[in-house]
C-alpha cells in the first residue's frame, strides 16, 4: 500500500459550483447567435476547455465560424463569466471543502488545485481558499487538455511527489480519466452512473475522511 502524500483537487464541481454561471454565459452567447441551449447540452461542458466549449456549442447550434470569430466570441463569453463570478464570496464554497482541506494539512497532506479553468486563482481568492494551496495548476498553465493527465502529473511535480502517492477528486468524467491516465487515485465527486471509471465516488466532500484515501 503506497501513503497517499496528496490530494489534487479539480475545481468546478469540487470545490464550487461555477457551472450555472458558465451555463449563463454560453446560453447568452448561443441566443445572440440565434439558437438555444438547454441545461442538459450544458452537461458536455463540464471540465472541458474554454475553447473547445466553444466548439462544442456551436456544433449544436450548427454554426461554422473562422478562427478569428471564434477568439472573439469566446473572449466574449469569458468576460460576461468573469462578471458574473465577480460577486462570488466564501457562501460559494460547496459542503465539507474547507473540513476536509483542514483535515488534510493537520495530517500533513499536500494539497494542489489540477483544473482546466483559467479564472481558478481568481475564483479561490474571492472565495478565501487560495492559501490552503501548496500548488496551483490551471488552465495557464497546460496546452493538453483532460482527459490528458497533463494537469495532474504537472501538480505532482509542483508538489514533489509521486503519482501514485496522489488522490485526485474530480467531478467530470474527462477528469477522472485524465487522473487515471495519470496513473493517480481518483475519487469521483457526484454519481456512480457518470463516474463509473473512478476508484471511488462520493456526493461531496462532506463524506470525506482520511480513512477513504487509503487505497
Ligand atoms: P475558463 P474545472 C473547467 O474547470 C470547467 O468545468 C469548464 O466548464 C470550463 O469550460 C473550463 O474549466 C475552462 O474554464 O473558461 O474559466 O478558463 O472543472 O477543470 O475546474
Ligand atoms: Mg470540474
Amino acid at each position: 500500500m503506497t501513503p497517499i502524500k496528496a490530494c489534487i483537487f479539480d475545481l468546478d464541481g469540487v470545490i464550487v459550483d461555477t457551472a450555472k454561471f458558465h451555463y449563463l454565459a454560453w446560453r447568452r452567447l448561443a441566443q445572440e447567435l440565434g439558437f438555444d441551449f438547454s441545461e442538459e447540452d450544458n452537461e458536455r461542458l463540464k471540465g472541458v476547455s474554454r475553447m473547445d466549449s466553444l466548439n462544442i456549442l456551436l456544433e449544436i447550434g450548427g454554426v461554422e465560424l473562422d478562427d478569428a470569430k471564434k477568439e472573439e466570441l469566446a473572449q466574449k463569453k469569458n468576460d460576461w463569466y468573469v462578471e458574473l463570478i465577480s460577486d462570488m464570496d466564501e457562501s460559494e464554497i460547496l459542503p465539507g471543502t474547507t473540513e476536509f482541506l483542514t483535515m488534510l494539512r493537520e495530517a500533513g497532506i499536500k494539497i494542489s488545485l489540477g483544473s482546466a479553468s483559467k479564472n481558478a486563482r481568481t475564483i479561490l481568492t474571492k472565495i478565501g481558499l487560495i492559501e490552503m494551496f501548496d500548488a496551483i495548476v490551471d488552465g495557464t498553465h497546460i496546452s493538453k487538455a483532460k482527459p490528458d493527465p497533463e494537469v495532474f502529473l504537472l501538480g505532482a511535480k509542483e508538489l514533489g511527489v509521486e503519482p501514485n502517492e496522489c488522490v485526485v477528486f474530480e467531478d467530470a468524467f474527462a477528469g477522472v480519466e485524465a487522473a487515471i491516465n495519470a496513473g493517480m487515485y481518483v475519487i469521483g465527486i457526484g454519481s456512480k452512473e457518470t463516474l463509473h471509471r473512478a476508484n471511488d465516488v462520493v456526493a461531496s466532500l462532506a463524506e470525506m475522511t482520511l480513512d477513504r484515501l487509503v487505497k
